[in-house]
């Protein structure tokens, strides 16, 4: 009867598209709506351009809520293995853009938003990014996040959420100027705060050794203090697929059961203040790149971020009815570089001191667990922390990292018997007036797996930063080298290339950019060629407004766009760049109608705030603009732009408008590079030296379609071994040695004859990255570059074959590699509950 079939109706679950996960325009259109009244408050007669992005942004989320927790009810599973990504950086960019792409919901949304009378890019540049990194490797962390949910593998970041991301740069009279980055000012749409799942970190304080119930020796910590972490869970979408990763970043906070009174009577701004010491720990990105400064709040940072994590997974673990014994078979701890390495000795503590595991097991579990990527072969970039500052700080890791060492070095004696000097190369602690702990020794004897980040960079470990460890174990030792993601650098920021690409060989690529070797057919088709081009020309287009907006200068988007964006650091070279730069601005001077490619240089970076070269550097690109900018001698031939303020976002628009990519680092310094596969993916030509992953994007693209310079590594070696005198390349050559004088007698300082003397004194003198060994070669290149130009049939076909041949350098691939060499992870299949509700 009609009574009993109303009620069964109502029992029904029936599956409605409703406005938080209807794809219509018509659906989009309700929701967008919807959430700017409900969720931001306002309507159109007040919304601000902020107003409507967060409303767009709530109803993108709300179309991937299901797929999160579908990813998470599939991933807590017993037999699961998940990747947990520990780094102290992820710079993922902005979300807006590349959450439509991964949901494939882009077109509707664009037709959604423009019927609601606004334009889609607007809302999308609004989103003010991340800044949660430094660059090459939180950027890379971010691809590789990407990568793993496109590939369906379980897998959780883990890092610090900083109040204060990567400073924004401002440049005043040229110079470098750092503004705080207030990124979460107007809120932050994309993350769920998880107070419930908030765990405990001790600082401070001492041990003390007791026996336990069973006889057995055991040590107690008496922290001095206690923080508390809490995660905000950002979802990380896979492309076109269920899959929703989860990036777990940590604020610090004081513990909720603070105690006023009993702690500090009366003193309630010592209890204050107490608190506000607390949540310092995680307030502020350190801004420094590859150099190492042992501050203590960088070490507490570390240990914070490490152990909220490291809790985390132990929890999952047991919750899924894990044995400790089998936490390798549930688990692969990936170190990003050695910040989060104190995870070696945490895991030991919470093993050993919490979980009363015997020593021997939980060493086994941590090595089987752990594997340590290491990101840099500098000298002064490795991390080690002063024993005292260790030691006051966690002193019970301290002690659990002499008795690492201690059996350690046994080990190393067994196997080299009376070699005292190895001995005291691999030990864990640096001896010496002041003793350190060494944190790549610490990671390399935890790990059960070592990487570099591209085949010359790895090498290069094995002989020379931890050649110690290759003799020990060479077994641990691989290659892995880096990759990007093609969804953002190729689909996101070149949406015209990317569909030129589509049309001409299909979508495929997308998933698996080996297939963009189907391009190769097109390299020679005028018609294709033509098209490749006007692309091109539109992106330059694009590019040249945008500098128009932010400096005020006019560039030709018909002279070539030779492009140098990255971190400032010396052996990055920038300057090798200017001494070109002054060297035709000579030529010119030199013979006004001399004929040659118009040229745009572009820069952009940020120098690390304390890092004087770096910023002298900045200083000396503008002050070079400014004179050959305003120089009417040289009009309409050359340009140089020091564009502001260098992030992802900015990334997204230079890559695609770049011809030539500078990569340009001293050979052996620089371990992979990511930017330089970005800029080839999108048809740039490189020049470059035989550095990092450049080696191998040449193998790639053919060394016919490389402008290749400079010294080798080997060569650089050589040369140093000898004694190197820059002296000699200047005396030696008069168009050099005319740049040097200029630049040491104020031809680009005006009123400032002597502002440049710490660079040029430096570049005589001493020339550690061998700018003056390299200049000629360089020279050479680019007048080669100059030339390639003009013929812009054979320019575009080899930016045809670039593109085609690029990739290896998914980050898909790096993913795979990790996954079956290092990892042992397998993809999981996310079914997704239908979204029901019962309706009377
Ligand atoms: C970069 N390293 C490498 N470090 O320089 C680059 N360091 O060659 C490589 O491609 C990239 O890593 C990815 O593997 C960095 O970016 C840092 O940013 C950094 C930050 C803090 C401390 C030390």
């Amino acid at each position: 009867d009609k009574k009993t079939a109303a009620a069964a109706a109502a029992a029904e679950p029936v599956q409605i598209e409703d406005d938080r996960t209807g794809l219509s325009v018509e659906t989009l259109k309700r929701a967008f709506a919807d959430n700017l009244f409900y969720i931001q408050g306002k309507n159109a007669d007040i919304a601000t351009l902020n107003d409507y992005y967060m409303a767009l942004a709530y109803t993108v989320r709300d179309r991937l809520l299901h797929r999160w927790l579908g990813t998470i009810k599939a991933q807590l599973k017993p037999k699961v293995k998940v990747v947990y990504y520990l780094s102290a950086e992820f710079l993922m960019g902005p979300h807006l853009g590349n959450n439509l792409i991964n949901l494939g919901i882009y077109d509707q949304v664009r037709q959604a938003i423009q019927e609601s009378g606004l334009n889609l890019d607007e809302l999308i540049a609004q989103e003010e990014e991340p800044g949660l990194g430094n660059g090459g490797l939180g950027r890379l962390a971010a691809c590789y996040l990407d990568s793993l949910a496109a590939l369906e593998i379980p897998a959780i970041g883990y890092g610090l959420r900083y109040e204060f991301g990567i400073f924004d740069q401002e440049i005043r009279d040229g110079w470098q100027v750092e503004i705080t980055d207030k990124w979460l000012r107007y809120g932050n749409p994309w993350e769920i705060a998880r107070p419930e799942a908030t765990v405990e970190v001790k600082l401070g304080g001492h041990t003390e050794a007791f026996v336990d119930g069973a006889g057995r020796y055991r040590v107690r910590w008496i922290p001095g203090r206690t923080i508390v972490g809490v995660p905000y869970d950002t979802p990380v979408l896979g492309f076109k697929n269920n899959t929703a990763n989860t990036l777990r970043l940590w604020k610090a906070e004081a513990p909720e059961s603070f105690d006023f009174q009993a702690f500090n009577l009366g003193d309630y701004y010592g209890a204050v203040n107490a608190k506000m010491y607390s949540e310092n720990i995680s307030k502020v990105l350190y801004p420094n790149d590859e150099p190492m400064q042992g501050r203590e709040l960088r070490l507490e940072q570390q240990f914070f971020f490490v152990s909220c994590s490291l809790q985390d997974i132990i929890r999952r673990h047991l919750y899924v009815g894990g044995k400790l014994e089998n936490l390798d078979k549930n688990a692969a701890i990936q170190l990003n570089d050695t910040h989060p390495s104190i995870g070696i000795a945490e895991l030991m503590r919470l093993l050993v001191d919490e979980h009363n595991v015997d020593w021997d097991t939980a060493w086994q579990i941590t090595q089987d667990t752990f594997a340590y990527t290491n990101h840099t072969l500098l000298p002064e970039a490795l991390e080690r922390w002063p024993l005292s500052l260790f030691g006051s700080l966690l002193p019970r890791h301290l002690e659990i990292i002499f008795e690492i060492n201690r059996r350690f070095l046994q080990e190393v004696s067994a196997k080299f018997p009376g070699d005292t000097g190895r001995l005291a190369r691999l030990s864990l602690i640096q001896e010496g007036p002041e003793k350190f702990v060494r944190m790549a020794h610490l990671a390399s004897a935890g790990s059960h797996a070592i990487n570099g980040v591209a085949a010359l960079h790895s090498e290069l470990l094995k002989r020379d930063v931890l050649r110690d460890f290759y003799e020990l174990s060479p077994e641990k030792f691989s290659n892995k080298t880096n990759g990007v993601t093609p969804r953002r650098w190729i689909m996101l920021s070149n949406p015209e290339l990317a569909f030129l690409i589509s049309e001409s060989i299909g979508d495929g690529w997308i998933k698996n950019l080996g297939e963009l070797r189907e391009l190769e057919r097109f390299a020679n088709d005028k018609e294709f060629q033509s098209r490749w081009r006007q692309i091109k020309l539109n992106n330059k287009t694009n590019l040249t407004e945008y500098i128009r907006k932010r400096t005020g200068l006019v560039v030709d988007p018909h002279s070539l766009f030779d492009i140098q964006v990255k971190r400032i650091h010396e052996y990055k070279r920038q300057h090798l760049n200017v001494l070109y730069i002054i060297t035709l601005y000579n030529r010119l001077k030199q013979n006004p109608e001399l004929e040659i490619t118009p040229r745009t240089f572009i820069f952009g970076g940020k120098a690390a705030p304390g890092y004087f070269m770096a910023k002298l550097i900045i200083k000396l690109i503008n002050s070079v603009a400014a004179v050959v900018n305003s120089d009417p001698d040289v009009r309409g031939r050359l340009k140089v732009v020091f564009l502001p303020d260098y992030n992802v976002t900015f990334g997204q628009r230079v890559y695609p408008a770049a011809e030539l990519s500078e990569q340009i680092s001293t050979a052996g310094k620089e371990a992979s590079g990511t930017g330089n596969m970005k800029f080839s993916m999108n048809g740039a030509l490189t020049i470059g030296t035989l550095d990092g992953a450049n080696v191998e994007i040449r193998e790639e693209a053919g060394e016919e379609n490389f402008f290749l310079f400079g010294l080798t590594t080997e060569e650089v070696y050589a040369l140093k071994a000898r004694g190197y005198n820059p002296w000699d390349y200047y005396n030696g050559n008069p168009a050099l040695r005319q740049v040097i004088d200029q630049l040491a007698s104020g031809v680009f300082s005006p009123g400032e004859a002597h502002l440049f003397e710490p660079l040029v004194d430096h570049l005589i003198h001493r020339d550690e990255y061998l700018l003056l060994a390299d200049y000629q070669s360089y020279v050479e290149c680019q007048d080669r570059v100059g030339e390639a130009y003009r013929d812009q049939e054979h320019w575009t076909r080899m930016s045809i074959l670039n593109s085609a041949r690029m990739g290896k350098f998914s980050s898909d691939r790096a993913i795979r590699e990790y996954c079956e060499d290092i990892w042992g992870a397998v993809a999981v299949d996310v079914a997704l509950e239908e979204y029901v509700q019962a309706t009377a």
